[in-house]
């Protein structure tokens, strides 16, 4: 039976003051991509010193990281000194979390749109992830914008497809992280993600209460209302961060603990400036906080580079990255702190 309470406790701690999670849950053929950006060959060797060089970084994981986002072969792996990573990760006070989702494909008769899959097996895998050690799951859904699309049909199945795998992993004991994001690749403007992100929400928090999803027990990951990258005008930090809350406002209900943001393509600084103007404007009906993946790593990946003498420096590195966005937590973030 589901234990509401126990998955509020979890969700509460994702999202404590001054914390925020790091999603290190890149699949194979994501971290392929960074490791080769520091010519360092994909091997499953390197992908663990990789991810043992933040999970080891005390500092930053006991003062600012509240939770990780784990790929399946990371929650399976040992450090060099044979501790599993997942106990690594529990004994800085972080929880361990697991990627659910088996990528996007092609979504039937929807030219340029996506579908999330991995909803089959799925009570037998969270069944194993809890035993594994994990406290709460991510799935993620792909949202465009261009000609044409996003269609109906597409929020409707990816939202659907959320709720679906947010109500197995409450009944399975694993806190869900929802997901649902609108791409900032292509060109379009602000408003137009104002509105694309708005009727995401809106579609999703229906699907979640059509599936009986507690909303106590979950946690929001959403994009932030930005312009498309390639888009002529870039919207003002302020603009994103008024543009982001007005959304947010209208969608989710106060009865969700926390709303953890990906960065999805900002610049690190971007993500941690739009944060911290999020959180100035409080008091808010939920925590904000991050789940960067690319804006929490960049700068420990670029130092660290895959040389073991870098060790120390990219903890450092992690660490200031870290820090600089638990500021942004309380609305205390400054480009003083950040040059120090
Ligand atoms: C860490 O990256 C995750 C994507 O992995 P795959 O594409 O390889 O499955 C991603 O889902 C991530 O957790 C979130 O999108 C946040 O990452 P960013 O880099 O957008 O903050």
């Amino acid at each position: 039976m589901m234990d509401l309470k126990k998955l509020n406790d979890i969700a509460n701690r994702m999202v404590a003051p001054g914390k925020g999670i790091l999603a290190a849950d890149e699949s194979t053929g994501s971290i392929a991509k960074r490791l080769d950006s520091i010519s360092t060959p994909n091997t499953e060797e390197n992908r663990r010193d990789y991810r043992e060089m933040m999970f080891s970084a005390k500092e930053a994981m006991s003062n600012y990281i509240s939770g990780v986002i784990l790929f399946d072969e990371t929650i399976r792996q040992k450090a060099k000194d044979g501790t599993p990573l997942v106990e690594m990760i529990a004994r800085t006070g972080a929880v361990p979390g697991i990627k659910l989702d088996k990528g996007p494909k092609p979504l039937p008769f929807a030219p340029g749109e996506v579908i999330t899959e991995g909803l089959d097996g799925l009570p037998a895998r969270v069944e194993e992830y809890v035993k594994l050690g994990a406290g709460f799951a991510k799935w993620r859904a792909v949202i465009d914008i261009g000609k044409h699309i996003p269609t109906y049909n597409c929020i409707n199945a990816n939202t659907m497809t959320l709720a679906r795998y947010a109500a197995i992993c409450q009944e399975g004991g694993l806190v869900p992280i929802v997901e649902p994001e609108v791409l900032m690749d292509g060109d379009h403007d602000i408003d137009t993600c104002m509105r694309i992100t708005e009727w995401v929400l809106k579609e999703q928090f229906h699907q979640l209460h059509y599936a009986g999803v507690k909303l106590e027990g979950m946690i929001l990951k959403p994009n932030m209302v930005i312009a498309g990258k390639k888009a002529a005008r870039q919207a003002s930090p302020e603009e994103v961060a008024e543009k982001t809350l007005i959304v947010l406002k209208r969608c989710v209900p106060a009865a969700v603990p926390g709303i953890a943001f990906l960065s999805g393509g900002q610049s690190s600084l971007d993500a941690t400036r739009h944060l911290h103007l999020m959180n100035a404007a409080g008091p808010l009906p939920w925590r904000l906080t991050y789940s960067y993946g690319r804006a929490l790593q960049a700068d420990a990946l670029k130092t660290w580079g895959g040389k073991p003498g870098n060790l120390a420096a990219g903890q450092k590195a992690f660490a200031h990255r870290a820090r600089m966005n638990a500021l942004a937590t309380g609305g205390k973030w400054s480009d003083k702190a950040e040059a120090a």
